[in-house]
């Protein structure tokens, strides 16, 4: 690596140069990233190699996490940081005029997912890296990543995200190890010495070409690789129409889906899943074979891993190497295929469950589809001697029903461990949604609470919290998360809070001026900034934060002096283009944000910031200025929740339900030091159950809910006519699935607590300080630590 600043400096001005040949004065910012970003993958290049030269003779085990999103965000900033050398790349571009800064906000974010489960996947990879664990991504290069949003008017509008046109410097294109996959046409019965075999005739052959990512460990010598994979056209297309073969094949990484679960059933979606998995295990399965003679042993090199159901074909898709390639008779390839293969739900909302329409199904993957066909005979049997007779029972569990495949029965039969993200979440997986399959798999299902990456989310996004954690406890903690606990000797230290407390103010000093410079609008740093951030999902209750704001915009119409610290309500939510509920609640928000804004007297106390086109960059500037973290969803519907985890490493606290991970923060810091309410998950669950919930009693009951649910329809914003009825309904026709009256009626006596919380100001300190202290349970290397050893059977490999 670079041995000084001055050389650092000799070799940047030369690679600008040679990268486009003019004088150094005359080179954009642009160019100034493209020629850093260039420099940091040449330095790595020799560690890669030596990596992946490790890996390949190492005769250890190897995970491969497949997913259909990774959500990376930007990559100079954590490359430089995990590399060690961002402090020295700072001060001698700092010398020769450059904000290094400024260079990392020139990057695009590499925004290939829809949010948690798509960060999740970006955080574990950082985690493997930097635990010298032996794995790597496998995903799509989506040429377009989740939609930029615009919001016109108070609507929001979808734009293509572009974030290759300026090309990505941390790619390197293999087209030597590219793959083919195949696509429709049928499947031909055979006899060879005897055995009855299968081909695929017919198909039309897409090209899929890995692009290759280095993912560079914290301060270790480990560069593991992601894995993206291109689909271009076969070389030589015997198509009949070429042109439309091309834009038909382009078409299969051209856009990643937004997350809708209302939108089934496209067959692009199918095609990009098994895409991911068939390129993938060509590619696990040639460089397996470089090591070791052949595939009865795969399970005891290669761990597969799978992020939700979107890789489920990963199951029939090596049942179908093993059987049809490899001639290994069906029991013997169904044994090393569930010991290869492992699973993560990330969901049990059922209308979430990914389900697929046979006759879409069959004809696009017909011999995927004959295996999916036998697996679940062969499982429906194993199911008749156990429960003979009965035939519900039977049906429930079944892979194919009614014309549709199961996908998460599919992953739950083929593989050995299912796990869910949070503990309350694998226990309603265990105990009600999955119940049929823990009865019959008890020892498969296991429990992985999530985690963040501390040194995106602490170390490299928080550099002000940062340097006061090392000034106080040292560094260990940037290695060691847990160490972070030794912060707890600070809770009653009178200096280390007021460093907290300004540590704080500052970052609120820096979103302020950038929603200043971006909207105009002026933010008083001396507010609560009460944070909700988050894909915008009926389940996660925006809905019950804007109602909550009516209601103060309400009182304090009533009553000017009504006494409340000033507050300012930031939001950031992304609507898939398809849901327009999510839209809808969308034009509220800034519906209410124009007239709380623009009213001259609650202005000065209240304001609401709905932030364009929320992604990972801009999470890093909002949470690290946050006070209070809004955690709200319908108790049992989140499975985990990370924001919530990013938040309290960032010394913010929790006002949240009892669901997902925000149940383990609360064990974690104690219930003084966090601000809980509303229904339980069980009490959620009875009612859908047992009915009993009457949404109509709790607006008749209460005035002030009455009166803002009436503001939606009545006038209350002008000119807005019938907009809001589809959400009054979903109050008051619908029955309120997602409880917000009832928990709006708790939720208003919650942020009075805040609010007076806040007041306090030591106390409040004392508790962030707690919060941080406890933060370190929540770093994805705890959660990496946990799969490796407890799923995939993993260990160190050193790289020298
Ligand atoms: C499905 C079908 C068609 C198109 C898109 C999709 C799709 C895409 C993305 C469905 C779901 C997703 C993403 C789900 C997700 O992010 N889930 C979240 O995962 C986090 C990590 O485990 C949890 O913390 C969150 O609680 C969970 O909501």
């Amino acid at each position: 690596m670079f041995q000084s600043k001055e050389q650092f400096k000799l070799i940047f001005l030369q690679k600008l140069q040679m990268m486009y040949g003019k004088r150094f004065e005359d080179t954009t910012v642009s160019e100034q990233y493209h020629a850093l970003g260039q420099l940091v993958r040449e330095q790595i290049s020799a560690q890669w190699i030596e990596t992946n030269e490790k890996h390949r003779t190492c005769k250890r085990k190897q995970v491969y996490y497949l997913s259909i999103e990774f959500l990376l965000g930007r990559m100079l900033g954590n490359n430089l940081l995990n590399l060690g050398i961002r402090d020295l790349c700072e001060e001698a571009l700092r010398e020769i005029g450059i904000s290094l800064v400024e260079l990392e906000e020139c990057e695009i974010d590499a925004g290939l997912g829809n949010g948690g489960l798509g960060r999740l996947a970006a955080c574990f990879l950082d985690s493997l890296a930097s635990l010298n664990l032996p794995g790597h991504g496998c995903g799509i290069r989506y040429k377009h990543g989740l939609f930029d949003q615009k919001i016109v008017n108070g609507y929001q509008v979808e734009l293509p995200e572009q974030w290759l046109t300026h090309g990505n410097v941390w790619e390197v294109r293999r087209a030597d190890e590219a793959v083919d996959v195949k696509f429709w046409g049928e499947v031909e019965a055979y006899r060879e010495n005897d055995h009855l075999k299968f081909r695929h005739i017919g198909a039309e052959t897409i090209t899929a070409v890995p692009y290759d990512m280095p993912i560079i460990g914290y301060k270790t010598s480990t560069v593991n690789t992601l894995r993206l994979w291109n689909a271009e056209a076969a070389p030589y297309p015997t198509h009949k129409n070429v042109l439309q073969y091309k834009r038909e094949t382009e078409a299969v990484s051209e856009f990643l889906y937004p997350d809708d679960t209302n939108d089934e059933g496209k067959i692009l979606r199918l095609k990009q899943q098994y895409f991911l998995v068939a390129a993938s295990l060509r590619s696990i399965i040639n460089s397996y074979r470089k090591q070791y003679p052949d595939l009865s042993t795969l399970y005891q090199y290669v761990a597969i891993h799978i992020n939700d159901t979107h890789p489920v074909l990963a199951i029939p898709e090596l049942m179908r190497i093993l059987v049809d390639e490899e001639s290994i008779p069906w029991d013997e390839a169904w044994e090393i295929t569930t010991k290869t293969i492992s699973y993560t739900n990330h969901t049990t909302l059922s209308e979430a469950l990914e389900r697929w329409p046979v006759p879409i199904f069959k004809p696009l993957l017909p011999r995927i589809f004959m295996i999916v066909e036998e697996i679940n005979e062969r499982f429906c049997r194993e199911l008749w001697d156990i429960y003979t007779g009965e035939w519900d029972h039977i049906e429930r569990m079944a892979l194919i029903s009614h014309g549709v495949i199961r996908m998460a029965h599919l992953a739950i039969v083929g593989s050995h461990s299912i796990n869910g993200v949070a503990k309350i979440h694998t226990e309603i997986l265990k105990h009600r949604e999955m119940n049929d399959f823990y009865v019959l798999f008890p020892n498969r299902f296991n429990n992985k609470t999530n985690g963040i990456t501390h040194r995106r989310w602490l170390l490299k996004a928080n550099p002000q919290l940062s340097t006061l954690i090392t000034d106080s406890i040292g560094e260990k903690w940037i290695t060691e998360p847990e160490e972070l606990r030794r912060l707890e000797h600070f809770a009653d230290n009178y200096s280390f809070k007021e460093q907290l407390m300004n540590v704080k103010q500052k970052r609120k000093e820096i979103l302020a001026s950038r929603i200043y410079n971006q909207t105009g609008l002026k933010i008083d740093t001396q507010s609560i900034f009460d944070v909700q951030v988050k894909r915008l999902h009926a389940y996660k209750r925006q809905l019950l934060n804007v109602l909550h704001i009516m209601h103060l915009y309400n009182k304090l119409k009533e009553n000017p002096n009504y006494d409340i610290h000033p507050r300012t309500f930031i939001f950031g939510a992304k609507a898939s283009p398809g849901y327009h509920y999510a839209k809808k609640i969308i034009k509220l928000i800034n519906t209410v944000a124009d007239k709380v804004n623009h009213d001259p007297v609650i202005s000065n106390i209240l304001k609401v910031v709905f932030i364009e086109n929320y992604r990972v960059s801009i999470a890093e500037e909002i949470i690290p200025a946050t006070d209070v973290s809004i955690q709200i969803s319908t108790a049992s519907k989140e499975a985990s929740g990370t924001g919530n985890m990013k938040f309290m490493m960032n010394g913010a606290l929790t006002l949240g339900t009892l669901d997902g991970a925000n149940i383990e923060i609360g064990d974690a810091v104690g219930k003084e030091n966090i601000y809980t309410f509303g229904l339980t998950s069980d009490e959620v669950l009875n009612y859908y159950e047992n009915g009993g919930y009457r949404s109509t009693d709790y607006y008749h009951h209460n005035k002030p809910i009455q009166m803002v649910v009436d503001q939606l329809v009545n006038g209350f914003f002008p000119k807005t006519g019938t907009e809001f009825e589809l959400i009054y309904d979903s109050l008051l026709v619908q029955n309120d699935e997602f409880f917000v009256l009832k928990d709006l009626l708790a939720y208003i006596p919650i942020q009075q607590e805040v609010g007076r919380g806040y007041g306090k100001k030591s106390d409040w300190y004392r508790k962030s300080t707690l919060n941080i202290s406890k933060s370190g349970y929540f770093s994805s290397d705890r959660t990496i630590k946990e799969y490796a050893d407890g799923i995939w059977g993993l260990s160190k490999v050193l790289v020298k």
